[in-house]
């Protein structure tokens, strides 16, 4: 649990590399390079732009650790959703 929650922080600090935020191209990098054994569309640049719009709640074009962190919930409900155990993306 806790290296699991320690990874999740990792990953968005790692990615924003001193920022606060994620730019559009970093999000698309980071969506398919870590989430696409858990999420449908990710080689699609269009889906992962328009998920990306969605997360943005302050419309800065950006998105921000909450907004990160949004993204983590949806994915996590989804799993706890699905009969199915998530497969982990082995990369
Ligand atoms: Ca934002």
């Amino acid at each position: 649990m806790e290296s699991a929650i320690k990874t999740i922080v990792t990953t968005f600090l790692s990615s924003a590399r001193g920022k606060e935020s994620l730019d559009s191209k970093t999000f698309q990098k980071m969506v398919k390079n870590q989430l696409s054994g858990v999420m449908e569309d990710t080689n699609s640049s269009s889906a992962i732009k328009e998920m990306q719009q969605g997360l943005d709640s302050d419309s800065d074009g950006k998105v921000d650790f909450k907004e990160y962190l949004s993204l983590i919930g949806y994915i996590a409900n989804s799993m706890s959703q699905s009969k199915s155990e998530p497969t982990a993306n082995s990369s």
